[in-house]
């Protein structure tokens, strides 16, 4: 029990928003505050952060979270209670950064919470940089990648001015070639190759919400009808609810071809709840319903849970 060490946490598997946050503003706050933070990646990172991290020349040593040595933590992209880690020492945290409605922001009593509703948490990291005048190339490629990536090149819903002023900033320093954001994106598919269930686990969230608790996997794939068994995934996420002890499991899939979202439910329960998000007769069984718009966790599931 030292209580010497500062770390910067998110969610377990962080996707590349998350990783990139914990990574750039464990740096940033390094060198301007003079202390030492550790940036803390729970789990595993995904193929297209580890692109990400290998083209902006990052190399990571990965650090374990000890919560009673915890001096001081900071938090990003999450903010939610069932995000984080059993026995979190929620008091010790003085910064949240994030980018998600209905989080816990009274638990984080000491903290200063700066969350917006914008695309990105990487964009509010940058922010940061810039004020505070740090420049280094692989952190602000990094974070500029993570724009990109958690906006899905600007057509996702949440995605605001301010990403794209961020991202314009950094690259106005740092150009991204088309071809590289091309490869990043292509990693997104590298997921389904260890087969239906672990990808539908790769990107699953549990959320506590006003109406229920549910657990939605998200997937955001180039063509994802070629690429997913849509029929497969009522049982697979039958599966998944019993492993977590969910009663209410639902998989959003974007395509990032046609900009559509499907939603599809594990059973009839989980049908009736989306009927309720989406203002519609949801169909109890079949492969649920095709939006014409990229639909997100953080824009039309969770609001609507919460009403
Ligand atoms: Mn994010």
């Amino acid at each position: 029990m030292n209580n010497t060490r500062n770390y910067v946490i998110s969610y377990r598997n962080p996707d590349t928003d998350g990783a990139a946050c914990s990574i750039a503003l464990a740096e940033l706050l390094t060198v301007s505050e003079n202390q030492r933070y550790d940036p803390v990646l729970l789990g595993n990172i995904n193929e297209e952060t580890a692109f990400v991290l290998n083209y902006a020349g990052i190399d990571f040593a990965p650090v374990p979270f000890c919560a009673e040595d915890a001096s001081s933590v900071v938090v990003v992209d999450t903010h939610h209670r069932s995000q984080l880690p059993e026995d979190f020492p929620f008091h010790k945290v003085r910064l949240v950064v994030d980018h998600h409605s209905g989080g816990d922001d009274h638990l984080f009593e000491n903290a200063f919470v700066d969350n917006r509703p914008i695309g990105a948490a990487a964009s509010i990291v940058a922010e940061m940089y810039f004020d505070r005048g740090c420049l280094k190339k692989n952190m602000l490629t990094m974070l500029g990648f993570a724009i990109l990536s958690n906006t899905l090149n600007f057509s996702a819903p949440s995605t605001s001015d301010f990403d794209a002023k961020m991202f314009q900033k950094i690259t106005d320093l740092y150009p991204l070639p088309d071809k590289s954001v091309a490869a990043m994106f292509a990693k997104r598919a590298a997921v389904l190759q260890q087969g239906l269930h672990a990808a539908l686990l790769s990107d699953f969230k549990k959320f506590e919400t006003k109406r229920a608790d549910v657990g939605i996997s998200q997937l955001e794939i180039y063509d994802l009808q070629a690429h997913i068994a849509i029929h497969e995934i009522p049982s697979i996420l039958r599966q998944i609810a019993e492993e977590q002890g969910l009663k209410y499991c639902m998989f959003n899939g974007v395509d990032l071809k046609t900009k559509t979202s499907i939603v599809i439910c594990a059973d009839p329960q989980t049908a009736a709840l989306a009927g309720e998000i989406f203002h519609m007769d949801f169909p109890e069984s079949g492969y649920g319903h095709t939006f014409d718009r990229i639909l997100l966790r953080k824009t039309d599931f969770i609001p609507a849970l919460n009403r």
